[in-house]
């Protein structure tokens, strides 16, 4: 990412903002011997993937005004984690010509502090149950000494922005996508009864990894047989047994953005019966509402239309007699924004507009027989109507059959 691609979205968000108004956001910090994971608002607007930097914008009456606040680099931390980016190259790579060190972020903010009506930061979620966000903890010298500072989280502000991508957001998302399909199907060709689910999940990080991408989306489900009935099973850790059917949940991210896609498939090759049935019930759902996909539709609309279509489907398959019952087999929404966060920014009463990156994901859950079928695919709002992005990731009973037999 470069200035080129940060620049005109902050740009885009200071034409949001009132005069007066500041941002402030505050990068990820770097935990000891943990991978690095940049804030995801924080890299949409600077570019830069390196921990504990500061940026702060100010909209005046004419111009506005915006630093970088960065670490120093010292000769002693250096023997432990490297060299720091220096001043030059995060200028070069945001775009913001004031790059200061971290300990000048007090003594500016305090120069504007009296001017500022609101500030926007990524403070999160905040509750009094919860510990205080990184970025609120940083804020509270302000709350106390400039009260009539109204202190806001950044997300409502930023959302418009986030949830329409660009064509360059697009290619980092086909790319995340196209790499997760690859990983997938490595896993058709290479899995075998027996083997633990979290084999699964090497040979899928493998591929993730080997593909020059380097973190999963989001924690991996691979979940056989009746674990594919808990909806966010992570711990991947049972043994995988002849006959049973492997959901997978899974998606690789680039540069941030992720994938969020999920295929099933029968680890000894073949759907038995009711296998198939169940799946060609919940594709069918797949296929009818992706077909809706169009700007000017409600994301609320595709969840009730899918309520109804697996309904119908549930009644067939002889699970439920009555409507109602529909929650006890699909109990999760259709789908969600899908970009830098894996549940992105976007809100479930949202209207689809062009450039919209949305999942589609009905599914039928049978903990009695020890069965779960997801299909899940991203497809993007054109305006022609929709376009599917893992549209090269096989779904039908038979290439997924195929694949996984021509391999033993
Ligand atoms: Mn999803």
């Amino acid at each position: 990412m470069n200035q080129d691609i940060c620049k005109p979205r902050r740009e885009a968000l200071f034409e949001l903002m009132k005069i007066n108004d500041a941002l402030i956001l505050f990068a990820a910090r770097q935990g000891q011997l943990e991978k690095f994971k940049q804030d995801n608002n924080f890299l949409y607007l600077t570019g830069l993937d390196i921990p504990h930097a500061i940026y702060l914008a100010f909209k005046g009456q004419n111009a506005i005004s915006e630093f970088l606040f960065i670490e120093h680099s010292n000769p002693e931390r250096e023997v432990w984690e490297g060299k720091k980016m220096g001043k030059n190259e995060a200028a070069e790579i945001s775009g913001i010509s004031r790059v200061l060190f971290l300990e000048d972020f007090y003594p500016i903010l305090s120069q504007y502090c009296p001017l500022i009506s609101h500030i926007y930061s990524n403070i999160g979620v905040q509750a009094l149950d919860m510990p205080l966000s990184y970025p609120m903890f940083r804020l509270i010298p302000v709350r106390e000494r400039y009260p009539q500072i109204g202190i806001h989280c950044i997300t409502e502000l930023i959302t418009p922005l986030r949830k329409v991508k660009s064509d360059w957001e697009i290619a980092q998302l086909q790319r995340a996508i196209d790499v997760t399909g690859k990983g997938i199907m490595d896993i058709w060709e290479n899995a075998r009864p027996g083997m633990m689910e979290y084999e699964l999940e090497a040979m899928l990080f493998y591929r993730i990894q080997r593909s020059g991408l380097k973190h999963w989306g989001f924690a991996p489900i691979i979940a056989a047989g009746g674990n594919a009935a808990t909806l966010h099973y992570e711990k991947n850790e049972c043994q995988i047994d002849a006959g049973q059917l492997v959901l997978m949940d899974v998606g690789a991210a680039s540069l941030n953005y992720s994938a969020d896609i999920t295929r099933c498939f029968p680890i000894n090759g073949s759907f038995s019966e009711r296998q198939k049935a169940v799946y060609n019930s919940v594709l069918h759902v797949n296929k009818e509402i992706t077909s809706m996909i169009a700007p000017g539709v409600k994301l609320l609309d595709l969840h009730l239309k899918s309520h109804d279509l697996i309904c119908e489907e549930l009644i067939k398959l002889g699970l439920i007699k009555d409507k109602k019952d529909v929650n006890k087999y699909y109990m999760h929404s259709i789908g969600h924004f899908l970009g830098m966060d894996t549940h992105d920014l976007g809100g479930r009463d949202a209207v689809l507009e062009v450039g919209n990156v949305i999942t589609v994901e009905p599914g039928i859950y049978i903990p009695e027989e020890n069965l779960g079928v997801r299909i899940e695919d991203d497809v993007m709002v054109t305006s022609e109507g929709y376009c599917v992005l893992s549209q090269n990731i096989p779904k039908e009973i038979e290439e997924i059959e195929q694949i996984v037999k021509a391999s033993r």
